[in-house]
């Protein structure tokens, strides 16, 4: 259907009345989106079947990547890309008088992740597909994402994210392999043949219907599977209700109840929230999950002591931990094995990633909760602490305190971190950093215990849909000038380099980001109304609004710069134009308050005469993987700017690198390793690095109030927070930002590193001026880009984690 244009347009053509029943020249738009897509369903169909069947044959070892979040954005440009199409179609519809862009548009992102962790999660699923791994995701089909965020009066308003509302093209609702999970009820106890035998009884049941994703690889003849489930009530319920004299309003009721597991993501990025109804999404994921995976596994009609042979079950952080009580509660209650044996196939099953040492996004469950609604799996928890306090005993005979601070149940909560160690055979960390943090610190007593199991994995991105899809301009020059063997080998993106110093190369990426630049200009003048220069420079922040993210200080820094233009007006400095995307946590109630102060300070710099064409500041809103794809090609600076040691790695770092854009950073997460690649030369570091805060919480010798009592240009924007002027229309109108930074000493150390922060702001105004030593950097960023691509990352987690046989390796250049 894809070879060539003209056989493109005739599918297309007959598709299209066949499906829809009405002729073209009355299509709309969501039309043709929908045709295409449903033709890409239908050419990829065989694939997808044989490729199932290869793995049935095979009998390969099976990944599956549990996550609560998987944040996939649109699917048709990059499956048109994974599968050859692109050109094709877009020519195609072209001489039909459609613009693919505008169709692309169409797509709905499927949302289904707050931020990095999720987004992480879908660079690989491309990457495992790409790379012909057989790796699957395992996710829960939320009815709504995350929430659409508006921006009304400076003020974060959410709105629902109904993003199946039109349906969605690409999924496959498989109802005859739905499971059935249970909840609640009660243990009873009984022997048969001299073993004890556990049954749960008054349980409820619900079904878990999946629904398949087809994950296209790069060549489009790969295609692997993600498996998302949905809540529903089940007949058996039904027919209990009935029996029991239930009315139709109540089972309506009831039915609903059910469905509403799998209704809304719970969109606290970092932020663990004690819910009931999270800890049976969890579960829910982890039963259905499992059920799905192990019926698989049963066709090869094998032991299940060859289990960890045959299938790695991967946990996306904590929050699918269950999986490790739920599989020992299979293999001892309905496969019959002894403890230890169930307990050593489980742990050689289950890796972990750890994303966070945030200690508010550490997951604990009141026990009581876990206990009412999961009492067997409860109960194996409850063995697993006991067994693991034990050998920890054993180990430590005078150290209760050590004891206590490792155990999994404790002053009645259950630990999912300390869970997922003991239950896994590998724990790794997403940087560097992060995993020498998590040895050395968050994690040290369970890295002196198991010191084989941690280990390091840094974070990648696709670069089919980051750089291929989203800067398509940039893979023509480079496919131009040194083939096409980065599409498949990111490293030999490397082999720019050796055009670093070819005058038309350089004004080639110049021209390239130019063009970019007026694009993401374009699309910002029309929301705001107003001009954007795309010959200033694009300094952008786009992530979830934290306050380790740091961008308070971003803002407080452009409310500086401000402050620096109206006292000279005549000051010279090259034009900057500051744009943020980021949504807060519903209830994040100062971050919420950050998002208004961005918004406040947007306004009244865009409207002052004295300060046009050197400042403009945007908040763009509603950030999201579509957006990101618009934005990051247009960027100079990126903004990485998170207090040191507080960012696992960052991903948006290594997206704006790929695409040529200079960092401004602390030594923290990835950024690090950025950092060793491209030396001080390309990359603009401040700040404190993470020993240095870890001191300052150690020996609480910071003082925020110091800062201000030094640096008079600090004050000056601290106390504009809270006295009318130019940023605050009415006094104390931020006055609990105010108050985090000086009542409250600060946490994240703004203050402290605000004067380095600016010190490498300036030395990005004089950098800049130098327009070809700056595409010099430009291109060191763009070539040291592939190792950070995410092929690198699955190779390293196939090899090292998985144990999956070795498939075509990334070569280092
Ligand atoms: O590993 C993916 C991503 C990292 O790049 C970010 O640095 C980290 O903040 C993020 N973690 C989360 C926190 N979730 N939890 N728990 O999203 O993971």
């Amino acid at each position: 259907m894809f070879t060539d244009k003209d056989t493109f347009k005739q599918h297309f053509q007959e598709q299209f009345v066949g499906q829809l029943g009405k002729p073209l020249k009355e299509a709309t738009s969501e039309d043709i989106y929908k045709v295409i897509g449903s033709m890409i369903r239908e050419e990829v169909g065989k694939f997808w079947a044989q490729t199932n069947t290869s793995y049935r044959e095979s009998g390969e070892k099976q990944v599956y990547y549990l996550s609560l979040e998987f944040l996939m954005g649109r699917l048709l440009g990059n499956n048109l890309l994974n599968l050859g199409a692109l050109n094709v179609v877009r020519a195609g519809l072209s001489e039909l008088g459609w613009d693919l862009e505008e169709i692309e548009e169409q797509e709905a992102d499927a949302g289904l992740g707050n931020g990095g962790l999720g987004r992480l999660a879908a660079c690989f699923m491309d990457s495992l597909a790409s790379l012909q791994y057989a790796g699957h995701g395992c996710g829960i089909r939320y009815k709504y994402g995350l929430f659409e965020q508006r921006i009304v009066d400076g003020n974060q308003v959410e709105l629902p994210d109904y993003w199946l509302q039109r349906g969605n093209v690409w999924e496959e609702r498989r109802y005859d392999k739905r499971v059935e999970v249970s909840f609640w009820g009660r243990v009873e106890t009984r022997e048969e043949n001299g073993r004890l035998v556990f049954d749960t009884v008054d349980a409820e049941g619900i079904w878990a219907v999946p629904y398949d994703v087809p994950l296209i690889g790069f060549g489009g003849r790969h295609i692997n599977t993600l498996r998302i489930w949905s809540a529903e009530a089940s007949e058996n319920a039904v027919r209990q209700g009935m029996q029991a004299g239930g009315s139709y309003y109540k089972y309506l009721d009831y039915s609903r109840t059910v469905e509403s597991i799998t209704e809304f993501l719970y969109p606290d990025d970092s932020q663990y929230e004690g819910k009931l109804l999270r800890l049976k999404q969890q579960y829910f994921l982890c039963s259905a999950g499992l059920q799905s995976i192990l019926r698989t596994f049963d066709k090869l009609e094998l032991p299940y002591e060859e289990l960890p042979n045959k299938v790695a079950i991967h946990i996306n952080d904590t929050h699918p931990t269950l999986v490790i009580p739920e599989l020992m509660r299979i293999l001892i209650d309905m496969k019959g094995y002894g403890w230890d044996e169930a307990w050593s196939i489980v742990t050689r099953t289950v890796s972990y990633t750890n994303h966070t040492i945030l200690s508010e996004a550490l997951e604990k469950w009141p026990v009581v909760m876990v206990k009412d609604l999961l009492p067997r799996v409860y109960m194996i928890i409850e063995e697993i602490n006991k067994r693991f306090c034990a050998e920890l005993m054993e180990k430590y005979p005078d150290q209760p305190d050590r004891i206590a601070q490792m155990a999994v149940i404790h002053d009645d909560q259950v630990r999912m971190a300390h869970l997922a160690i003991n239950g896994s055979h590998s724990i790794n960390g997403v940087s560097q950093l992060h995993t020498d943090i998590l040895k050395e610190k968050e994690m040290r007593s369970f890295y002196e215990l198991y010191p084989e199991r941690f280990n390091n994995k840094t974070n990648g991105i696709t670069h089919r849909r980051w750089l291929m899809h989203a800067n398509p301009e940039l893979s023509r020059l480079y496919t131009e000038s040194m083939g096409d063997g980065w599409m498949t080998n990111p490293y030999e993106l490397s082999q720019i380099l050796n055009y670093k110093e070819d005058a038309g190369f350089r004004q080639r990426i110049q021209q390239i980001k130019l063009r970019n630049k007026q694009k993401l200009a374009a699309y910002i003048s029309h929301k705001f109304d107003t001009s954007v220069d795309p010959t200033s420079i694009f300094d952008v922040q786009v992530k979830r609004l934290h306050g380790y993210k740091r961008q308070l200080m971003n803002i407080l820094h452009v409310m500086h710069l401000y402050n620096e233009i109206k006292a000279n007006p005549s000051i010279d400095r090259v034009p900057r134009t500051f744009i943020f995307g980021a949504k807060a946590a519903p209830s994040y109630y100062l971050a919420k308050r950050i998002i208004k102060l961005i918004n406040t300070v947007a306004e009244t710099v865009n409207r002052d005469p004295q300060v046009r064409g050197k400042l403009k500041v945007f908040f763009l809103e509603n950030y999201s993987v579509s957006l990101a794809e618009r934005i990051i090609p247009a960027a100079d600076i990126s903004e990485q700017i998170s207090t040191a040691s507080k960012e696992a790695s960052g991903t948006g770092n290594m997206k704006f690198m790929m695409n040529g854009a200079l960092t401004i950073g602390t030594m923290d997460g990835a950024n690090v390793e950025m950092y060793e690649m491209l030396g001080a030369e390309n990359m603009f570091i401040f700040g404190l690095n993470a020993e240095q805060v870890n001191n300052y919480y150690q020996n609480g010798q910071y003082s925020s109030a110091g800062v201000l009592a030094r640096d008079s240009r600090i004050a000056q924007v601290i106390n504009q927070l809270i006295q009318p002027g130019p940023f605050c229309t009415h006094e104390n109108e931020f006055e609990e930002i105010y108050h985090s930074l000086i009542s409250h000493n600060d946490e994240y150390f703004v203050l402290e590193d605000f004067a380095d922060y600016a010190r490498a702001h300036r030395d990005i105004d004089a950098a800049y001026r130098d327009t070809e030593n700056w595409t010099r950097k430009s291109i060191a960023n763009l070539a040291h880009s592939g190792r950070f691509a995410s092929d690198n990352t699955i190779h390293e987690y196939a090899r090292e984690i998985w144990k999956l046989a070795e498939k075509k390796q990334l070569s280092m250049m």
